[in-house]
């Protein structure tokens, strides 16, 4: 934190919006009318499970990017034909636990296998009872936007390696489309997304000892076109200065911090990342005003 703030200009990764109201703020984000993504990945997720599972074939093992409490998640589970595990690899061991605890009494057949990891790190996968046929890596969401494009490419390695010559991963991407819609899923009116990245000072304020006046900073996010991605930022209202510890940092007025990239892909760019990770999209899913895409990958 120290040193993103130290940067010209400021940033703090995205990552730590997420303490516990921080995921409850983007479980709300969610279902915000002007958030399309988690909805139209869903709808994209159900039309297709079918097709999915017939892509993937019997007898694998489903590996999960980040907690899959959710409803995507079983919606995969059930389609499977004959799934031999479940593993989610997420740092945060509370989520985790919830994660897996209503799964496993639903899918009883299945081997629930949490791992308590930073996903961004190659993780040694556990094996399940019954052999897998292939390892499949699910990342949905558009997460993978929110990494910059040489860390995007470096987790596609990584899921590379995880699931092996034989394996395939699902990843959801947010496609590019007209600025007004993305600003809007960014921005929507009853301001549960200010509130989530304003989040953050709070818990920088109590985690790191800080004391950010929350009334005298806003969210912004905007849509940089040319970088394909929206860019959210706090933006400081005055001149100030923060303490955080025994470290001081001051803000102009009108002085932006990067707290985030939402990358939104044209599916050909996307397809020329996956490459330089050695993946190739075998095949893709999309829905009918092509907003959002869930690709299938293997090793090219
Ligand atoms: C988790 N991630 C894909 C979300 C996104 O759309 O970039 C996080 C988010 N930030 C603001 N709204 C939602």
């Amino acid at each position: 934190m120290l040193h993103g703030l130290a940067q010209t200009p400021k940033r703090i990764p995205s990552k730590y919006f997420y303490d516990a109201r921080g995921s409850q703020l983007f479980e709300e984000i969610c279902a915000q009318p002007e958030y399309y993504l988690t909805r139209t990945e869903l709808a994209i997720l159900e039309e297709n499970a079918a097709a999915i599972a017939s892509a993937i074939g019997p007898r694998a093992l489903l590996v999960e990017y980040g907690s899959g409490a959710g409803i995507k998640t079983r919606l995969l589970l059930d389609a499977l034909d004959q799934p031999v595990g479940y593993v989610p690899v997420e740092i945060s061991r509370s989520a985790l636990d919830a994660s897996i605890e209503n799964l496993s009494e639903e899918f009883p057949e299945v081997d629930m296998l949490p791992v308590s990891a930073d996903f961004t790190r190659p993780v040694d996968l556990p094996a399940p009872d019954q052999a897998a046929r292939r390892t499949v890596v699910f990342f949905p969401g558009s997460t993978l936007g929110n990494f910059e494009q040489r860390e995007a490419i470096g987790l596609l390695r990584t899921m590379a390696i995880e699931m092996g010559r034989q394996g395939a991963a699902l990843v959801g991407i947010d496609l590019q489309k007209d600025p007004a819609i993305l600003e809007a899923a960014y921005n929507d009116a009853a301001g549960v997304t200010r509130e989530f990245t304003l989040n953050l000072l709070t818990r920088i304020n109590r985690e790191l000892q800080a004391d950010f006046q929350l009334h005298e900073f806003e969210h912004g996010a905007r849509y940089n076109a040319q970088a394909g991605r929206i860019e959210t930022h706090v933006v400081s209202r005055i001149d100030q200065v923060v303490a955080i510890g025994a470290h001081r940092f001051a803000f102009a007025a009108g002085e932006a911090m990067l707290v985030e990239y939402s990358c939104k892909y044209a599916p050909e760019d996307f397809a020329a990342m996956a490459a330089r990770a050695g993946l190739r999209v075998v095949r893709s899913w999309s829905d009918s005003r092509r907003w959002f895409a869930v690709q299938m990958l293997e090793r090219a």
